[in-house]
C-alpha cells in the first residue's frame, strides 16, 4: 500500500507530501509520517530545509474527526505540532484549498507559511463544540494578534489567505498554479535564516478591554454554546503565561469540551449532514439529469425565495405569475433583496445585475416548455396544484422534473394529476427561502431513481441541506410541530402563559417558541376568515386582526421596533376559553412544558421512521437543525432524546397520557439508542 505521507528530495529541500483523499485529514498514519519526515530532514545533513504539502483539493482540513472518542494513536497532534515547530531545520508550510483545525495548527508550527491566494485558513473547531486543542489558541495570538484569533478560533469562519496574510498569518503568496515549486524556492531562500521564527516564542500583544468587547459583541450568537466562552477564556487566561504553561490550560479545556454533550452533538450533526445526502436505495453513480433552466411558478414570497437561490447559483429561472402585478411585485421584491445584500457589501452590484439578468418574468406556463425543472409554489389548494399540474404535463418537455413546494399535501395525489409520475416530487424549501438552508425531498411513491438523485445534486448546487422524506401530512419537519403545537394550546387551557411556554423554548436553545413563531409567520395564516366564527384562540385573536407582528398585534403586544411584550387582550381571551373548555387549572412548571412539547415530538419522529418516512433518525436531526433553528449543540430532536435517556422520555409521555410509538418503546425497552 502507499504511504500517505511521501518525501522527495528537491536539492537539499526535502519536499514532504500529503496524500490523504478526501481532505488530508490528520488520521494516525499522517500523523506518523509527518513525524518520520521531521526526523528525515533532521538526520540528513545535506538537506536544508522542507516543504509540507498536500495532494487533492485541501491542506489538511483538521484533525480526523472519526478519531476522536476513540484512543489516540501517537504521536497525538500536538506532540507533532511541537516536534515541527523545534526542528533545527526550517519548514514551510504551503496551503492550498483549506487549512482548518489541525492543519491551521501544523501551518502555525511551521516556521513559514506559503498560500495560494484561493486558500483559506481557520479554525472550525468551535463549531464542533471543541477548541483547537493542538496549540491553535497559544500560537495564533502570537502569530496574528488577539482580536485576529478570537475572531477565527470563538466564531470559526476561514478566512481567505489575503486576510490571513494582512493578519501576519500568511508570509508570502504564491501563483494559484505553481504552490509547490514557489514553496520550494522559498525554502531555499530561508534555509539559512537564524534564528528561525517559531510561533510558540513569540510574546503576545493585548489590546485593553479586547476580551470584554468581544464577549458583547458576540453575546447573542453564542448563547447557550459552551465551546466560545471556553475558547475566549483560554485565550485570555494564557495570554500573559509561558507558551508550555498556555497549552496545558488549553488541553483542560479541550478535554473538558470533547467529554461533554454538546462537541457530541454537534459532532454528530457534522456526521449526520453528509449521511443525509445519501438516498440507501439510489447508487451513487445513478446518472443525473440535466438542469440548465429552471421555472418556478408563482411570485410570492415563496416562489421569489426559492426563484433567488438558483439566480445566485448562475442557474436561469422562468417565473410565472397570473397578473401583471403580482409579477412585478415579486420580481421587484427580489431585486430588492438582491441590492439590500448588496448595500450590507456582500454582493457586487454586478453581480445582482448578473443574478436579475438569468430572470424571464413571463403571464404565461407555455413559457416553461424549456425548463428542466419546474418548481410549483403557489398557495395550499390540492385542487389547484393538480389543475396545474395537469397543464404542465401537456407543456413541459420530456424528462423534466415537476415539484411542488407544497409543505403538506399529498404528493402522490399531485403526481397522479399527470401522465408522468416518475418525474414528479416535492422540494418543500423553508421560509424566507432563499436564506433557510432545509430542502426536503419529497419522494412520491413513483418518484424515479435518477430525479432524486438529480434533486439531490441541485441542492448541493444551491447550497441547502437536503433530507429525503416520504409522503404524509407534513412530511417529517411539520409533522413533529404539529403534536408540539397541539400541546401548548392545551397548556394555555391548563394554567401556562405564552410567554412561560415560550421562554422554556427559548432558554432550551430554539430561536423562538410556538407563540413568538405563530406570530412571525401570520395568526391569520389557514384563517377561514369568518369572524363570527369563534372556535379557537387563533379564531379570536384573527377575529380582532391580531395578526401578529404584521399587525403589531398577535399572541403579543408590539411596539414600533417590534420588540414584544404580554398582552393583556390576550389574557382575557385565553382565561374565556380557558372557563369554556372547563380544563383542570394547576400550576405548570417548566419541566411540564418541556415534557408535554418536546417529547411529544420525539414520539412524532419515531413514528416517522417507523413508517419509513424518514431514512434515519440523523436525518431527521437535520431537518429539525437546519429548518427550525432546533439548537446544535443538542443535537436535533432524536440525539437529544438519547441525551435524555429513552426510559424516561417513555415514562414522561406516558405520564402525560400520551400512546408511545412501538420503535420508542422497543428502544427504550432494550436500552437502545436513535442515533448509535
Ligand atoms: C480539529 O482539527 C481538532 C484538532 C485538535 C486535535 C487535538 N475528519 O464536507 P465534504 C469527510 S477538528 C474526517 O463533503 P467539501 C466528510 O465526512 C477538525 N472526515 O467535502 C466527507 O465524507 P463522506 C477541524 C472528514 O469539499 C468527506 O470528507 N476541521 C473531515 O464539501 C468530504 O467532506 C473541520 O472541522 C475530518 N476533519 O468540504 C473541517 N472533514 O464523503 C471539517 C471532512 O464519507 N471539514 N471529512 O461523506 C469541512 O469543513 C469540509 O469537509 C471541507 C471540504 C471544507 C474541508
Amino acid at each position: 500500500m502507499m504511504s500517505v505521507i511521501t518525501t522527495q528530495r528537491q536539492g537539499d529541500i526535502l519536499v514532504i507530501t500529503s496524500n490523504n483523499p478526501p481532505v488530508n485529514a490528520l488520521g494516525a498514519a499522517v500523523r506518523q509520517g509527518l513525524a518520520a519526515a521531521i526526523e528525515e530532514l533532521n538526520g540528513d545533513d545535506s538537506l536544508k530545509a522542507a516543504v509540507i504539502r498536500c495532494e487533492g483539493r485541501t491542506f489538511f482540513a483538521g484533525a480526523d474527526i472519526t478519531e476522536f472518542g476513540k484512543p489516540m494513536q501517537e504521536p497525538g497532534l500536538p506532540t507533532l505540532v511541537d516536534q515541527i515547530e523545534a526542528s533545527e531545520k526550517p519548514v514551510v508550510a504551503a496551503v492550498h484549498g483549506t487549512a482548518l483545525g489541525g492543519g491551521c495548527e501544523v501551518a502555525l508550527a511551521c516556521h513559514y507559511r506559503i498560500a495560494v491566494p484561493s486558500a483559506k485558513f481557520g479554525l472550525p473547531e468551535v463549531k464542533l463544540g471543541i477548541l483547537p486543542g493542538a496549540g491553535g489558541t497559544q500560537r495564533l495570538p502570537r502569530v496574528a494578534g488577539v482580536k485576529f484569533a478570537l475572531e477565527l478560533a470563538a466564531k470559526g469562519d476561514p478566512v481567505p489567505a489575503k486576510v490571513a496574510q494582512a493578519a501576519g498569518l500568511v508570509d508570502r503568496l504564491a501563483d494559484e498554479d505553481s504552490l509547490t515549486p514557489d514553496a520550494v524556492a522559498y525554502a531555499s531562500e530561508i534555509a539559512a535564516a537564524r534564528p528561525l521564527p517559531r510561533a510558540s516564542e513569540k510574546p503576545v500583544q493585548v489590546e485593553d478591554g479586547v476580551f470584554d468587547a468581544f464577549r458583547k459583541e458576540n453575546a447573542r450568537r453564542m448563547r447557550g454554546f459552551d465551546a466560545p466562552a471556553e475558547i475566549i477564556d483560554v485565550i485570555e487566561q494564557t495570554v500573559s503565561l509561558p507558551y508550555a504553561e498556555g497549552v496545558q490550560r488549553e488541553r483542560a479545556g479541550f478535554m473538558k469540551l470533547i467529554m461533554g454533550t454538546q462537541s457530541a452533538a454537534m459532532r454528530h450533526i457534522f456526521f449526520a449532514e453528509r449521511k443525509a445526502a445519501k438516498i440507501d436505495d439510489v447508487p451513487e453513480d445513478t446518472k443525473l439529469r440535466d438542469i440548465k433552466r429552471v421555472g418556478v411558478i408563482g411570485a410570492g414570497t415563496m416562489g421569489g425565495g426559492i426563484s433567488m437561490n438558483f439566480l445566485s447559483a448562475g442557474i436561469p429561472v422562468t417565473i410565472v405569475e397570473m397578473q401583471q402585478e403580482a409579477l412585478d411585485r415579486g420580481t421587484g421584491t427580489i431585486r430588492k433583496n438582491y441590492e439590500a445584500s448588496a448595500a450590507k457589501g456582500r454582493l457586487k452590484p454586478e453581480q445582482v445585475e448578473g443574478a436579475m439578468g438569468l430572470l424571464k418574468p413571463t403571464l404565461s406556463l407555455d413559457d416553461l416548455a424549456d425548463c428542466d425543472l419546474i418548481i410549483e409554489a403557489v398557495y395550499e389548494n390540492m385542487d389547484v396544484k393538480k389543475d396545474i399540474f395537469g397543464k404542465l404535463d401537456k407543456i413541459a418537455k420530456q424528462g423534466a422534473i415537476l415539484a411542488s413546494n407544497t409543505s403538506y399535501l399529498n404528493i402522490d395525489e399531485i403526481a397522479a394529476s399527470t401522465s408522468r409520475p416518475q418525474d414528479v416530487l416535492g422540494l418543500h424549501f423553508f421560509s424566507p427561502a432563499n436564506v433557510m438552508k432545509l430542502l426536503e425531498i419529497v419522494r412520491g411513491a413513483k418518484t424515479a431513481h435518477d430525479v432524486l438523485a438529480t434533486a439531490m445534486d441541485v441542492a448541493k448546487r444551491i447550497k441547502k441541506v437536503a433530507v429525503v422524506a416520504g409522503v404524509c401530512h407534513g412530511f417529517i419537519g411539520n409533522r413533529m410541530l404539529m403534536p408540539r403545537q397541539v400541546e401548548a394550546n392545551k397548556l394555555l387551557m391548563e394554567g401556562a402563559t405564552p410567554q412561560q411556554i415560550d421562554k422554556v423554548h427559548v432558554e432550551f436553545g430554539m430561536p423562538m417558541g410556538p407563540f413568538q413563531m405563530a406570530d412571525l409567520a401570520g395568526v391569520d395564516i389557514g384563517w377561514h376568515r369568518d369572524p363570527t366564527r369563534i372556535e379557537s384562540i387563533r379564531d379570536a385573536l384573527a377575529a380582532e386582526n391580531r395578526w401578529g407582528q404584521k399587525t403589531k398585534a398577535g399572541f403579543y403586544d408590539y411596539d414600533d421596533k417590534r420588540t414584544p411584550s404580554p398582552s393583556p387582550r390576550v389574557a382575557e381571551i385565553i382565561e374565556e376559553f380557558r372557563k369554556k373548555s372547563g380544563a383542570q387549572q394547576h400550576e405548570v412548571t417548566d419541566q411540564e412544558i418541556v415534557e408535554r412539547t418536546l417529547y411529544p415530538m420525539v414520539n412524532e419522529g419515531a413514528l416517522i421512521l417507523e413508517e419509513g418516512m424518514a431514512q434515519r433518525a440523523s436525518d431527521i436531526d437535520v431537518v429539525w437543525i437546519y429548518g427550525y433553528g432546533w439548537p446544535v449543540y443538542r443535537g436535533g430532536p432524536m440525539f437529544w432524546a438519547d441525551t435524555v435517556g429513552l426510559k424516561t422520555i417513555v415514562e414522561g409521555l406516558e405520564k402525560h397520557g400520551f400512546t408511545v410509538a412501538k420503535l420508542l418503546k422497543d428502544k427504550a425497552a432494550s436500552g437502545g439508542r436513535f442515533n448509535g
